[in-house]
């Protein structure tokens, strides 16, 4: 069997979970696969040694090959399972492809700053409404796995204090409070991230009146990506979870449909419903839109555009200027071509802080719904517009198409750009670390 190492409670653990999960109930996973806890002993005594890197999620396939990374888990799967695809083919839907791998990006680049601020802000000293108690509860349920209730709890709250300094968020960040300002997320700034994200909830409620997944009628890569933020987050954490479900509950709705877990009212792809014929006898039909596939003549969804909006809008400039920023980084006599970059995505490296806070040579301006602030460069985020640059140039000139859709965006033809822009701040990734070249 495949064993995944992940928490309940972590982004991308979401986003893998709810793709194997999918694939092994399409019969498309050959042995299927072990979800595994993976308490600070497994982090410790395993994965470190084994990537590099400590996050989660990891992969282990049953012929012992280890795997670190959301997106690069979900690319091993498919080369090896290709029946039931998640990611739309080049040659016959370069459209669908092309959007599912910017969505991706989206949604685990750019929504993990307001689905991160969520859990960390209502958790507060003096938050009212404060989901503490319950987020303390999720962090101890891995940190003291096999201990009682009581010590569960306690582990929780110690953690919160001692690893976060819980009681000082403000006048003296650490952890992941730290890890919010080095995003650029706040005092200044955090209420626009939240009407980001709750844009973007809105027009996904607008886009699920119509369909029951992203492009249409069966799961993709753009919707594992996007439970990143909506599962363990947005629908799991009370107080977003709250606000979710009352003011977006087609959405909320959905997460359980991609998420393929208590679903049995969401119209689950592979799902049946059922009706009663004259003789009594049950007769069933796909319960999900669009016939349970994706749109046909890969065609995307009208209500799908505003969100590669927000994309191009919001994230795009952000990725530019990054990219720019690393481009003089690593010309910089500060670094030799070759070396370690920074390689996480919720706060600075440890031993690049210098670098990643402050007005560090790794840091830039950015705007977020018209208030300025400055953020740590990503190179994760270079590693993955990589990946996205290889797309871009397997469906473009396809007869056109992609060209079509991206000229209807504002900035939108920039990304046929991607090659020029991360040309001289190319990021190669070895188990979970990243270099420059
Ligand atoms: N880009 C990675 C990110 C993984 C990641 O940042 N995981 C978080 C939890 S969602 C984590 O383990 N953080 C703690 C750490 O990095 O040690 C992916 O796509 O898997």
């Amino acid at each position: 069997m495949y064993r995944l190492f992940s928490w309940e409670h972590s982004y991308f653990s979401g986003k893998v979970r709810a793709y194997l999960r999918f694939k092994q109930r399409a019969g498309a996973l050959g042995p299927g696969f072990e979800d595994i806890l993976a308490t600070p002993d497994l982090l410790v005594g395993l994965l470190l040694p084994k990537s590099g890197s400590s996050a989660v999620p990891q992969l282990q396939a049953p012929d012992g090959t280890w795997i670190q990374d959301s997106s690069e888990i979900i690319d091993f799967c498919e080369a090896a399972h290709p029946e039931v695809a998640v990611v739309p083919d080049a040659a016959t839907s370069p459209r669908q492809r092309l959007v599912s791998y910017v969505i991706e990006l989206l949604a685990d680049e750019w929504l993990l700053v307001p689905g991160f601020w969520e859990r960390w802000y209502y958790s507060e000293d003096g938050r009212e409404p404060s989901h503490r108690g319950f987020n303390e509860q999720q962090w101890g349920a891995m940190l003291a796995a096999g201990e009682l209730g009581a010590a569960r709890r306690e582990a929780g709250a110690a953690f919160f204090e001692d690893a976060m300094g819980i009681s000082q968020s403000r006048s003296a960040p650490r952890g992941v409070y730290a890890g919010l300002v080095h995003l650029g997320c706040d005092e200044r700034t955090e209420m626009a991230w939240w009407a980001s994200l709750s844009n973007v909830l809105a027009i996904l409620e607008n886009h699920f009146l119509v369909h029951d997944y992203v492009l249409g009628g069966r799961p993709s890569l753009a919707d594992f990506a996007l439970l990143g933020p909506l599962y363990a987050h947005v629908y799991r954490d009370a107080v977003a979870g709250f606000e979710l479900r009352t003011r977006f509950p087609l959405v909320a709705e959905w997460v359980e449909r991609a998420n393929g877990e208590g679903a049995l009212n969401a119209r689950c792809w592979g799902q049946k419903l059922y009706s009663v014929d004259e003789g009594g006898a049950l007769v069933g039909r796909p319960a999900t839109s669009d016939g349970g596939e994706w749109l046909p003549e890969d065609a995307v969804p009208q209500t799908l555009l505003p969100l590669l909006g927000v994309f191009f809008d919001e994230m795009w400039p952000v990725l530019k200027r990054s990219a720019a920023t690393l481009t003089d980084f690593i010309a910089s006599e500060a670094h030799t071509k070759g070396d370690a970059l920074p390689g996480g995505s919720f706060m600075a490296t440890p031993g690049f802080e210098d670098l990643q806070t402050g007005d560090g040579a790794l840091t830039h301006e950015f705007e977020i719904g018209g208030v300025s602030s400055r953020r740590m460069v990503i190179p994760y985020q270079i590693w993955m517009l990589g990946r996205l640059g290889e797309v871009v140039s397997r469906c473009a000139g396809a007869g056109g198409s992609v060209e079509d859709l991206l000229t209807t965006l504002p900035r939108g033809e920039e990304l046929l750009d991607i090659d020029r822009l991360i040309a001289g701040c190319r990021v190669r990734k070895a188990g979970g670390l990243l270099y420059s070249g």
